[in-house]
């Protein structure tokens, strides 16, 4: 890397305490300064883009304070560290979350007030970082802001994309894309690192076993802070980006006129940063995206090398590879940065001169791998022939690492020969590889030039040939590299974990059963419970005399005692009205709206996924509505009044789940409109679902919904959110959904549905005709069928419930076995409702057990279980 050629300065001797005030006099001097000489905009004015742009200068400064303290602490004691390194991160927005962490709400509050300006309007200011898909993105998020709270020193690597998560509008009742340029205004809480670059090379050939690289890019740092929740502690999220260098513009081409081509190599280098790729339980093999995975993965290690390298030799005089893993921990995100594992064999080997075997046994102490998804089509397999173009050295090493593996692997007793070959080229890296050459197979015994076959022999000979299935592509299946290469190997829900163990990898399992792990997620209660319901944190605190809950939610526990406490329960009700209102407010605003503040709120949000099964609740949004609407007058006295929201965006070109969007929202533009039904149901589609959308419809949620087919969500987290919210679920066993109904208590959850183990019987059955589709859901389908909702049929939406192939599928998903179990609950939870005084309390055994989600434990059980790193705590500033 250039960091090490540059002389590296001398050392700036750093203060022991803060130089920084944080009265709110003084903080409001500190705006007053930032918002004239930094934050730009129309001079000398006050406008809120500006009071958020200067704001933020004002916090960035005491985060860099503190992030200089934690790296200057970090590289001169030198503790084992661990990198978590994801393709994703679904971040947020930063200054409330902040301010809140450094304990300088109040603060900022009033020295804003002193501009006339709220700190929430200021606040909302701020764009959403969208860098990533869904539930694996903001996991990464809240493990970061774990890892910083509990005092691990732990660094998080990412990219930093242009355009993150696309934002999406609602036209003429159908889900349209928009990009989203989250950069355009700057980036207030990212510092550039000039110095931190490297060189990353693609393409080009191996020659005599060097690699000359057809292709050079420069990755440049830029790091966010990540500040820890009550502790000096702030860690560091390394975005890598591709810079505009003067290097790639070729100058050649310019002075001779090409101004086009000059420009174009620039501009191709710069693309590979300009787009998260959408996905999310779906794995798109395109090139850009293997680039763009290589790119985080070498400018990581490389980053990661330079700093084992820098730090030993500072503090041992010497480095020891040997000693590499004792002081370096690599978390893979799934298998998106899989490539780490064969990148650190390339810098160990080619640039650090270490032979294949030491290399190999640092490789395989070091890296870690997590499992998000059981799904076939999102486990990634890369085109062999693709890699090879682009990565031809890591081609050769993956050979390798293949090949060693094949040669590993021994007959078990009573094994048969063919069972053996079965199981091998099950866990093989290399797919639709020759077992001996690993290469593409050659086609078997084509006819020889000169041979002598008769006319009529040749023409069947082509005729047969051109019968025979061509050969598919050989491939490189990232998630077996994955645990060939990994030390741990980790699920993210207890289910999940069975599932990948006696599913998913078994032969992996059985062959090295020490290697696997369960990590049930988490979520942090700082942002999704502390900052985003002030309501209910207010009287948790109250209750339990303490705000310690915000560190260790096990503390939560505390309330179970008064869950029938009429006191806590008329303010846990306040509380939850408080929360209402503001989320009415928002839906009111957001879609022109009005939901009454007495009906049950019932949320489902996350993206739209057939697997998800957002067709099975709108499904019975429809069959509650055709209920209500053939009921008298008398009758309908008794419906429990009921608003339904459903949040989420669909892949762009997903086209099932963006019909049904289109559905949703058909349903609710009719039910909303209809006067005979007034208030007793509303339906809402909330549009461009994000992180800062969540922190509000969480906390004023009184059901959520988790109702994915059992077995295809491996966790799930909005439900963890929900749940410490004070929210009941209704759900399947799937996920971490099994672990919130054994915390909170059967009697506290609605289950329904099939099981896991039941689902591949479901499935036979309907293949093999046996499936009778019953009355309620045949009922739900015609009628949806008949065009009330706005005219349409939905035929190709339906279709995919029909038959036994269906447009695809025939229900593959089983929304029509589920249908009849799930009305019977959503009733069961309409009963529940209207004895509010157990459904409060309810509520609060759901808060009061929802400890265990606390992302805190989860990075804890990761620190010491996997990455063996331990707390190290910064001296306070
Ligand atoms: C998702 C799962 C969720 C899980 C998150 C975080 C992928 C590939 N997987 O169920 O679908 O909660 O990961 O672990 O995005």
């Amino acid at each position: 890397g250039k960091e090490e050629e540059e002389p590296l300065g001398v050392p700036l001797a750093l203060p022991s305490a803060s130089l920084l005030p944080k009265d709110s006099a003084a903080l409001a001097e500190n705006i007053g300064y930032h918002s004239k000489y930094t934050a730009g905009g129309l001079p000398l004015r006050f406008t809120l883009p500006q009071a958020y742009q200067a704001t933020a200068q004002s916090v960035g400064e005491r985060l860099l304070e503190r992030w200089d303290t934690t790296f200057n602490n970090f590289e001169t004691e030198n503790p084992k560290m661990a990198y978590y390194l994801s393709m994703e991160y679904l971040h947020g927005r930063t200054l409330s979350n902040a301010v809140n962490n450094i304990g300088l709400h109040g603060e900022y509050k009033d020295a804003l007030l002193k501009f006339g300006h709220k700190l929430e309007e200021v606040e909302s200011e701020e764009k959403d970082a969208g860098l990533g898909n869904g539930g694996l993105g903001r996991l990464a998020s809240c493990f970061m802001d774990s890892c910083a709270s509990l005092d691990l020193p732990v660094w998080g690597y990412g990219l930093r994309y242009k355009y993150g998560l696309f934002k999406q509008k609602i036209e003429d009742g159908l889900q349209a894309e928009v990009a989203e340029d989250w950069l355009d205004m700057s980036n207030p809480w990212e510092i550039k690192r000039d110095l931190v670059t490297y060189q990353v090379k693609f393409s080009g050939a191996v020659k005599n076993g060097e690699w000359v690289a057809g292709d050079e890019i420069q990755a440049t740092a830029y790091d966010l802070p990540i500040p820890g929740y009550d502790t000096t502690n702030t860690i560091s999220l390394r975005l890598w980006n591709v810079e505009a260098e003067s290097g790639r513009f070729d100058l050649k081409s310019f002075n001779d006129g090409d101004h086009l081509s000059a420009h174009k190599s620039q501009i191709k280098a710069e693309d590979l940063c300009s787009v998260l790729y959408p996905g999310d339980d779906s794995a798109e093999g395109k090139e850009l995206r293997l680039r763009q995975q290589y790119f985080l993965c070498s400018a990581s290690m490389q980053d990661i090398v330079a700093t084992f390298k820098r730090r030993q030799t500072a503090q041992v005089g010497k480095i020891n590879w040997q000693s590499f893993p004792e002081k370096v921990s690599v978390q893979m995100n799934d298998t998106h940065p899989a490539l780490s594992a064969p990148e650190l064999m390339r810098i160990l080997i080619d640039v650090e001169g270490l032979d294949w075997k030491t290399a190999w046994n640092i490789v395989k102490k070091t890296c870690n791998y997590t499992n998000h998804t059981i799904l076939p089509e999102a486990l990634e397999a890369w085109n062999m022939e693709m890699m090879e173009s682009l990565l031809p050295r890591h081609m050769e090493i993956i050979t390798r690492m293949d090949k060693e593996f094949r040669s590993s692997l021994r007959r078990s007793s009573g094994e048969s020969i063919e069972d053996f070959q079965a199981r091998l080229e099950n866990m093989a890296i290399l797919k639709n590889v020759d077992p001996v050459t690993l290469r593409k197979p050659e086609r078997k015994a084509s006819i020889k030039v000169g041979s002598k076959l008769s006319a009529a022999a040749v023409v069947a000979k082509e005729e047969q040939d051109e019968a025979e299935e061509p050969l598919p592509d050989p491939v490189v299946r990232m998630a077996n590299m994955s645990v060939i290469s990994a030390a741990h190997v980790n699920g993210v829900a207890a289910i999940h974990t069975e599932i990948v163990k006696a599913e998913t990898f078994n032969d992996f399992y059985n062959l090295w059963p020490e290697k696997f792990q369960n990590k049930t997620n988490g979520v942090t209660p700082r942002r999704w419970l502390a900052w985003c319901n002030p309501a209910l944190s207010k009287v948790i605190t109250k209750w339990l005399g303490t705000e310690e809950w915000i560190s260790d939610l096990t503390l939560l526990k505390g309330l179970e005692k008064h869950a029938e406490d009429p006191a806590l329960k008329a303010e846990w009700v306040e509380a939850k009205t408080a929360m209402k209102v503001r989320l009415a407010e928002y839906v009111k605003e957001n879609t022109g709206y009005d939901i009454p503040l007495t009906s049950m709120f019932d949320t489902q949000i996350k993206r739209i996924h057939e697997y998800k099964r957002q067709l099975l609740n709108i499904m019975a949004v429809a069959y509650r509505y055709k209920k209500i609407k053939a009921m008298s007058a008398a009758e309908r006295k008794d419906v429990v009044p009921k608003v339904v929201m459903i949040g989420g965006k669909a892949f762009a070109t997903y086209v099932q789940a963006k019909r049904i969007v289109q559905l949703i929202v058909a349903v609710a533009k009719t039910v909303n409109n209809d006067s005979e039904i007034g208030d007793l149901l509303k339906v809402v589609f909330i549009p461009n679902y994000n992180v800062s959308v969540a922190e509000v419809l969480i906390p004023g949620t009184d059901i959520c919904q988790q109702i994915s087919t059992a077995g295809m969500e491996a966790s799930g987290t909005s439900n963890m959110k929900f749940m410490m919210n004070g929210s009941l679920t209704i759900g399947t066993l799937d996920g971490a959904n099994v672990e919130i109904r054994e915390e909170a208590g059967p009697e506290h959850f609605f289950l329904f549905g099939a099981t896991e183990p039941e689902i591949p019987g479901i499935r036979e059955d309907r293949a093999a005709g046996k499936f009778v589709p019953p009355p309620t859901f045949a009922e739900t389908m015609d009628y949806i069928k008949s065009g009330v909702f706005g005219g349409e049929t939905f035929e190709e939406l339906l279709g995919s419930l029909e038959g036994n192939e269906g447009f695809g599928r025939g229900d593959y998903f089983c929304v029509g076995h589920d249908f009849p179990s799930y009305v019977e609950q959503l009733e069961a939870v309409d009963e529940h409702w209207k004895d509010q005084d157990k459904w409060v309390t309810s509520s609060i055994i759901n808060t009061a057990n929802s400890g265990k989600f606390s992302s805190d434990r989860t990075i804890d059980q990761y620190a010491r279980e996997i990455w063996g790193v331990k707390p190290h705590a910064v001296p306070e500033l």
